[in-house]
């Protein structure tokens, strides 16, 4: 534990970040102690069983299954964004033990939350790899089990893309803060390293440039929308949970490359805050979403402030009505 703690020191809020927190958090007590992972990972042995056998609990050296160690390391670095970036402890805030199971199914070609724990199928090989490998995919399954704990955003049409959408932003923006990458160096891919070779695509979405993805015979061509004009009524997918959530992906983009700097430190809180603040119903709907972005906006940054005109700009820029 003191090893892990000096560790994560070096990823300690800059200044800047520590003046923001001090001034957001104003008269409450200064956190005065680390948050600390506790992480369990479990090999399903290509069956699909849950939970499988523990490999490797919270501070037990390393397995030598590079799969069963990825998934540790990822674990840990989107507990200690959360931590870092919004002083949240966990999943559920409240330290929440962290399951995954790896080697799940055989040649299984996803990875997923299932309300209780994540789990990763290796991939065929010759679509997929394993999905342990890219640390979005983890955010994006983790951040599925924060969405359950707080908005709760029901799995169907438009709340459905937003539950999606949260998971690909956050997932995103882990991977952003791990590279320490600014809004405009960002690739902003979802699950970039994930397609096997041969494959004709660079990942399984793109938030900068949805429906550019992919396109390749086997996986047909990346379907998802960034406008309002092109969305996709359907009632497979959940009613295109997957599909639609390119427009609230891209009008995240839009924000983040607006506003300018580090994506999860302005935008990031911005759509943090309205995730997790407790005013959204769980069906809503994309422009019942944008408008409380731009609450959360005001209440931050206020109504001319810069941050705020760049997340209505970005609504209006996919064709959301505020
Ligand atoms: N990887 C997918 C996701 O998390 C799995 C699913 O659709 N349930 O969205
Ligand atoms: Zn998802």
């Amino acid at each position: 534990p003191a090893l892990r703690a000096r560790a994560r020191r070096t990823l300690a809020l800059t200044s800047a970040q520590f003046t923001e927190r001090r001034m957001t958090a104003a008269g409450a007590p200064s956190p005065s102690e680390d948050f600390v992972p506790d992480r369990t990972i479990n090999d399903a042995g290509h069956r699909e069983e849950l939970p499988g056998r523990t490999v490797r609990a919270e501070g037990a050296p390393a397995t030598g299954d590079q799969t069963a160690d990825r998934a540790y390391d990822w674990l840990g670095a989107t507990f200690d964004f959360f931590e870092t970036a919004f002083r949240r402890n966990s999943i559920d805030g409240a330290g929440l033990k962290m399951v995954s199971t790896v080697h799940y199914g055989d040649k299984y070609d996803n990875a997923f939350w299932n309300g209780e724990q994540m789990v990763y199928g290796d991939g065929d090989g010759t679509v997929f790899t394993d999905f342990t490998g890219p640390l979005d995919v983890t955010g994006h399954e983790l951040t599925h089990g924060v969405t359950q704990y707080t908005a709760n955003l029901e799995y169907y049409g438009q709340s459905g893309a937003l539950n999606e959408s949260m998971s690909d932003v956050f997932g995103s923006l882990i991977k952003q803060w791990h590279l320490a990458q600014t809004a405009d160096r960002a690739d902003w891919l979802i699950g970039q390293g994930l397609l096997a070779p041969g494959v004709d695509g660079v990942a399984l979405r793109s938030m900068k440039e949805p429906g550019t993805a992919y396109d390749d015979p086997r996986l047909g061509k990346d379907p998802q929308p960034a406008h309002m004009d092109h969305y996709v009524d359907t009632h497979s997918d959940n009613g295109g949970v997957h599909i639609n959530s390119g427009i609230p992906n891209h009008a995240f983009y839009l924000a983040a490359t607006g506003i300018g700097g580090n994506a999860w430190e302005k935008a990031g809180r911005v759509w943090y805050d309205t995730l997790t603040g407790g005013s959204l119903a769980t069906d809503v709907g994309f422009a019942g979403f944008a408008v409380a972005t731009v609450q959360a906006a005001t209440r931050l940054y206020g109504a001319e402030g810069v941050e705020t005109k760049a997340v209505s700009k970005a609504w209006a820029g996919v064709g959301v009505p505020l």
